[in-house]
């Protein structure tokens, strides 16, 4: 297993002092907001919850049930509407329409941790977007680099390859699908990339436009799904159309689906992330700040899980399967 985290000795230590400090905190309350209802945000709230049991924190979770600022917002004004919350532990839905609406929950008295997604650039030091806490997540584009190199080894490395995705302007899908054309461009000149097209979240959209795309370029090598639902519509029109193996599919995130997929032979690799971890440590860092720890890195990748049939039955690594 290739463990990319760079969880930094000043996370590790503000971890530390997180477990030990939480006692000492005034009780806090905490917001969590994830982007919608899915696995990894499922596994997230587990992570959460846990930390929040661990640390003695209370926590109010809203889901929204799509994707989307219209979704996310009214969700957050109304968490912040209550006036109880001291911490929102949120995964911005859109980078830059979700900074009015966060910005006014500070505006508050609310402070701020980003999971998953970003706002702005992401650096909450020098970048245009300085209010959040912190950024807890995987590194995307790291990510997309990841699933180039997989894609291009399982095609042989010649070919064309396609991407779906889910929706613009979102700062992890966005960074998974530029890095994986980056390493593309630098590292495969025989391989072509189309798309991305964006699904909006929806999985049978994900089918359709996957299915068009094998109509459109017949001998399509390769898909790269950016999300569970991309990855979900990707290995679901690569097997109605019975290509499975003939077109390699390789899936962000680690459902069950997507390894079950992987057993038939259609998905070749799959990327765990570890929201157990986002959401464990966004808790956690609240806890941390309540208790006067100035120290909290700005940002904290959590890094991956890289699955492919030799090593998903390996306990230390099949543990990142999203098991909900
Ligand atoms: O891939 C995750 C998450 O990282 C992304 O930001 C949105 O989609 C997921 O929640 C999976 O559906």
């Amino acid at each position: 297993m290739r463990k990319l985290g760079l969880f930094t000795m000043a996370a590790g230590v503000a971890l530390a002092l997180a477990v030990q400090a939480a006692a000492a905190a005034d009780k806090i309350k905490i917001g969590f907001l994830p982007g919608v209802v899915d696995p990894f945000y499922q596994v997230m709230q587990i992570g959460v919850e846990k930390a929040a049991k661990d640390l003695g924190v209370e926590v109010v979770t809203q889901i929204p049930p799509t994707w989307g600022v219209e979704a996310q917002t009214p969700l957050l004004d109304a968490m912040v509407a209550r006036g109880d919350l001291n911490y929102i532990i949120t995964a911005p839905v859109d980078k830059d329409q979700m900074v009015g609406p966060l910005k006014t929950a500070v505006d508050h008295g609310v402070k701020i941790i980003t999971v998953d997604t970003y706002l702005g650039d992401g650096d909450y030091v020098k970048g245009p977007v300085k209010f959040p806490l912190s950024y807890i997540g995987s590194d995307n584009v790291q990510g997309g680099r990841i699933a180039a190199d997989g894609l291009a080894k399982a095609i042989g490395g010649k070919g064309t390859v396609y991407i779906n995705s889910t929706n613009p302007n979102v700062s992890s899908v966005d960074g998974r699908a530029k890095g994986f054309k980056e390493e593309m461009a630098a590292k495969y000149p025989d391989i072509k990339v189309e798309g991305p097209d964006y699904n909006l979240d929806d999985a049978n959209k994900a089918t359709q436009q996957t299915a068009a795309a094998l109509a459109r370029t017949p001998n399509l090598a390769g898909v790269f799904g950016t999300n569970v639902f991309s990855a979900q519509g990707a290995g679901t029109a690569v097997v109605n159309a019975g290509l499975g193996g003939a077109v390699q599919v390789v899936a962000y995130d680690a459902t069950k689906q997507a390894i079950e997929l992987m057993d038939r032979g259609v998905v070749s690799l799959v990327l765990a992330q570890k929201p157990f971890d986002m959401g464990y440590l966004a808790v956690a860092f609240a806890a941390a700040d309540a208790a006067g720890v100035t120290s909290l890195p700005p940002r904290v990748e959590t890094g991956f899980a890289i699955i492919d049939k030799t090593n998903v039955k390996d306990p230390a690594v099949a543990r990142f399967i999203y098991q909900v």
